[in-house]
């Protein structure tokens, strides 16, 4: 990923000079490596500067086929209320850019309780996926975690199949449930959940699955003080309330998703996140 602060102010005044000027991006991109700029970071500098999906800048500008997912567009739920098998699902926010909801109730107090004690005896320090497809440890997330496997106990198939209703992305285009647990001063900083099309790692990463197209993070308790998740380019935090989520999609690599867990300031912090890709990831082990 690029990192913004970087952009020298120049080269940020020329990219916007020559587009305004109606030069296109490839002409853009072309002159940068004329100059020597290095290829993929640069359609990452021009994704930021005009504020492009970084996957839909890579495919026009390479014939990629990055983003196959237009028959897959997951399908907000519009109405306040939705009820799935009898489950009552409040929606108390939303956002279009990013395509972002706050659903209450989406897990029942015991879901919860359930979810946290059958993690509690696995949990690892949490990783993230390094530009080759490792996954690493990583400073900027400080929580521990650990995974379910699709469909592994009726509790997380339940739940997969009332996340795949809710949001219409089959139960197998989903990553295994993980857990998460924060203590106080533990967080994970900003950062996307897309995978990067110019990083080396990409083809590995989205071998199994394709791009990401949307999270769900899962709040299974509301902790004393902190904790929230941000969306500082649109200004959010959605408060950590037990049984709630945040649903958030950025098919494309939306760069609004940027998002955080922020700091548990006292108390403690359980989330179960969600992710959903845009084909099959794996198959269920039962049905
Ligand atoms: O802890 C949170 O609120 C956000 C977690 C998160 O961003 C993630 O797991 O990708």
């Amino acid at each position: 990923m690029h990192d913004r602060s970087t952009i020298r102010p120049e080269l940020r005044d020329w990219i916007l000079t020559t587009t305004r000027a109606g030069h296109g991006v490839p002409e853009v991109l072309r002159l940068m490596k004329e100059n020597g700029y290095d290829p993929r970071q640069s359609r990452s500098i021009v994704a930021e500067v005009l504020k492009l999906p970084l996957a839909a800048l890579h495919a026009a500008t390479t014939g990629a086929n990055v983003k196959n997912s237009d028959s897959l567009r997951t399908r907000h739920p519009e109405p306040p209320e939705v009820v799935i098998d009898g489950h009552a699902i409040g929606i108390s926010a939303s956002l279009e850019e990013p395509s972002l909801r706050v659903l209450d109730n989406l897990l029942t107090r015991d879901e919860c309780a359930d979810l946290i004690e059958l993690a509690r005896p696995r949990l690892q320090r949490a990783m993230t996926v390094d530009t080759e497809g490792n996954h690493q440890v990583d400073h900027r997330r400080t929580s521990e975690g650990m995974f379910f496997t699709l469909n592994e106990l009726p509790l997380i198939g339940r739940i997969e199949k009332r996340i795949a209703s809710l949001f219409d992305v089959p139960v197998s285009h989903g990553e295994g449930l993980q857990i998460l647990h924060y203590l106080p001063g533990q967080e994970y900083k900003p950062h996307f959940d897309w995978f990067d099309p110019a990083h080396p790692g990409f083809g590995v990463i989205t071998a199994a699955g394709g791009q990401r197209i949307a999270s769900v993070v899962m709040y299974l308790n509301t902790p004393e003080q902190g904790g929230g998740t941000a969306f500082p380019e649109v200004g959010l935090t959605v408060a950590a309330r037990r049984g709630s989520a945040v649903y958030f999609a950025y098919e494309g690599g939306d760069p609004n998703s940027l998002h955080a867990g922020l700091p548990v300031t006292r108390g403690e912090k359980w989330i179960a996140t969600k992710w959903l890709r845009e084909r099959p990831y794996s198959k269920p082990r039962k049905s």
